[in-house]
């Protein structure tokens, strides 16, 4: 049972005064200690009042039935060995040789990071990635890297999953020894939307490396490689794979359009290779290299540079798998793609389908497409929990060759346009995207500049703009603060630089800059970070903790809130973090490694006069009854 000291104060808050409708919040009122057992509440209690709050103010009790998903049984004991052994063993240029030698085509997976931040709003927790960890090194051993890590993930963890980014990379290691971690890393943002003093991205490279992060993918959202220079240097200094990016826009093919055509990424893969980086990458997170772009680009990069080439694509417009085959006979090293249940649209191209295709080929991967599958099925039923997050996109569309937005906010502009009550004005919003990129000079759009573009063909729609009154109407307005970043240099500076115009419409008499805004940023100072917490918590943050305060300082401080006030949901099962528990459903909450209570909703009562409801659990068979106010 739950009889310890601690719930000696449930009952007290469990007083027949206290439950009685007529007089809670006055007993409240009156008895202002009772909120003295914050200190000692019991974890029950916590796990309790978090599912009384999800069923009074969010799910109102409604909630689906899920699908238990089947863990396939693998052999244990087994010692694995994979491209892990062979970074750690043989260092990066060791691994570079590997590569190289191989003829099959390597593949890496993006279910852990990319598919669900492109398919889910990035929502995928932590316990349904461990779940699936042990036997994801074993069925999918042939798996060149995972990436599971960086890119919204880091935020979002934090944010609204209330878990640590850092323990998921903790945990998954330690049941995946044998493939390689691979992280997104965006350039001098590092995994946040703007530039970083130069202090705070060398201490998160660190970090990352040492808390197991194998292969660091870098790129700039302008494709600018003064803005990836810190970033470059650091990871190199780690002993760890450095994989630098080009962002991959516009399209090779189409001879009208002669900013970004083949000799702009040679030129680009040339200084990305002079950097000493290990791997080149192509980032098409737009999808927009069309298979035929695909042969001829990679064709042309095997020939100019020596380092392995690597390509990521997504499946927006429907071409996906043609494009990693094209890519494949053209000869590139490795592919990106996703389990087939995650895969396709915004997300990446389908791995278990690409592995199919090639079976019997030069280029067979040798893997199971057996062992593979039971993965896909995995991922298939989890995905059901997550449904509440899905963007409702049915379909590829090769509109997004014209439109050149990212996956991710491709699936995420309807809801936000909406959110600006532009609803009934998609259609035009996603002209004006068009539009704006024109006017901010025909721009890699990716995050965050893709935000910018964004942002700006939103206000273009508010402010009725287009791209020949914006000199005259635009004069006086005032821009989106990531435009108005965007024109001072602060995430860089374009290709081709700045419409000098426009760039003085924005800024009105604000001086612009053309260096690296790391360069003039002022160091972050840790020590005041950690003195911050000592006073405001009364915790000693970790390293890794200070480094996340550093990039995210509301989001971090507001998870440390949570788990001072809930504790730790990391263990808690996906259906109940995101839904609670409906009337008369029973779960087993883990709270603390092997620390479990089984608790039942019974009942949610009426408000009463002000307006608390009654919400009836019984934990480990005890009843609990709590007050929960409806904020409706
Ligand atoms: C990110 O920066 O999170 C991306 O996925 C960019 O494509
Ligand atoms: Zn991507």
């Amino acid at each position: 049972g739950v009889q310890t000291n601690k719930d000696f104060l449930i009952n007290v808050l469990e007083h027949d005064m206290f439950k009685s409708g007529n007089c809670d919040t006055k007993f409240i009122d009156d008895h202002p200690e009772l909120f003295n057992i914050q200190a000692e509440k019991s974890q029950a209690y916590d796990v309790i009042r978090y599912f009384g709050e999800m069923a009074v103010n969010e799910t109102f009790g409604n909630k689906p039935d899920f699908d238990e998903p089947e863990i396939p049984e693998i052999p244990r004991g087994i010692e694995l060995r994979g491209t892990k052994q062979i970074l750690d063993e043989q260092g990066p240029d060791g691994l570079v040789k590997w590569i190289q030698s191989q003829d099959k085509l390597l593949l890496g997976d993006t279910t852990l990071r990319d598919a669900h931040q492109s398919l889910f709003a990035t929502r995928v927790r932590s316990r349904d990635m461990i779940k699936i960890a042990k036997e994801t090194a074993y069925l999918g051993q042939d798996i060149f890297a995972l990436e599971m890590w960086g890119g919204a993930t880091f935020d979002v963890a934090y944010n609204f999953l209330k878990e640590s980014p850092w323990r998921r990379l903790d945990e998954l290691r330690k049941r995946i020894p044998n493939i390689l971690f691979q992280m997104l890393l965006r350039g001098a943002n590092a995994v946040g939307y703007k530039n970083y003093p130069d202090n705070v991205l060398r201490k998160f490279i660190k970090e990352s490396a040492e808390g197991g992060i194998d292969v660091f993918r870098i790129f700039d959202s302008l494709n600018w490689m003064e803005g990836m220079k810190v970033s470059i240097e650091e990871v190199l200094k780690t002993g760890k794979v450095c994989e630098v990016a080009m962002c991959y826009t516009g399209d090779i093919l189409d001879p009208k359009k002669t900013k970004y055509d083949l000799d702009y990424y040679v030129r680009m893969a040339h200084e990305i290779e002079a950097t000493g980086a290990h791997i080149l990458a192509i980032k098409d997170m737009s999808a927009l290299l069309k298979p035929a772009a695909a042969f001829k680009l990679i064709k042309t990069l095997k020939e100019e540079v020596k380092i392995p080439v690597r390509l990521h694509t997504h499946d927006t417009a429907g071409n996906g798998v043609a494009a990693i085959l094209m890519a494949t006979m053209a000869g590139v090293d490795i592919a990106d793609a996703a389990f087939s249940s995650v895969s396709g649209l915004t997300s990446q191209p389908s791995l278990n389908s690409v592995v199919a295709a090639l079976a019997n080929t030069p280029r067979d991967t040798g893997m199971s497409e057996d062992d593979l599958q039971l993965i896909s099925d995995y991922w298939e039923t989890t995905r059901q929990v997550y449904g509440k997050f899905e963007s409702g996109l049915k379909s590829g569309s090769a509109e997004i060759y014209k439109l050149e937005i990212p996956g991710g906010q491709y699936s995420n502009l309807k809801s936000q346009v909406e959110s600006f009550g532009l609803g009934h004005k998609f259609k035009e919003v996603k002209q004006k995207y068009m539009e704006a990129n024109v006017l901010l000079g025909d721009i890699v759009k990716v995050t965050p500049s893709s935000k910018v573009v964004g942002d700006m063909a939103i206000f273009m729609v508010q402010n009725g703009l287009d791209k020949d009154n914006i000199y005259d109407k635009g004069k006086d307005l005032a821009y989106p603060n990531s435009v108005v970043d965007y024109f001072k240099g602060m995430i860089g500076q374009p290709e081709g630089g700045f419409d000098p115009k426009l760039q003085e419409i924005v800024l009105k008499g604000i001086e612009p800059i053309t260096v690296r805004p790391g360069t003039l940023l002022p160091p972050e100072d840790f020590e005041a970070i950690r003195e911050e917490y000592r006073d405001e918590f009364g915790i000693e943050l970790a390293e890794r903790e200070v480094t996340s305060a550093a990039l995210y300082p509301k989001v971090f401080k507001n998870y440390v809130k949570f788990y001072q006030d809930y504790g730790d949901f990391m263990r808690m099962d996906t259906h109940a973090f995101f839904y609670g528990l409906k009337e008369g459903e029973t779960a087993e909450v883990e709270v603390d490694k092997g620390k479990r209570f089984i608790i039942r909703m019974v009942k949610m009562g009426q408000p009463n006069e002000e307006g608390y409801r009654p919400v009836l659990f019984e934990v480990d068979g005890f009843r609990r009854e709590i007050y929960i106010e409806d904020k409706r």
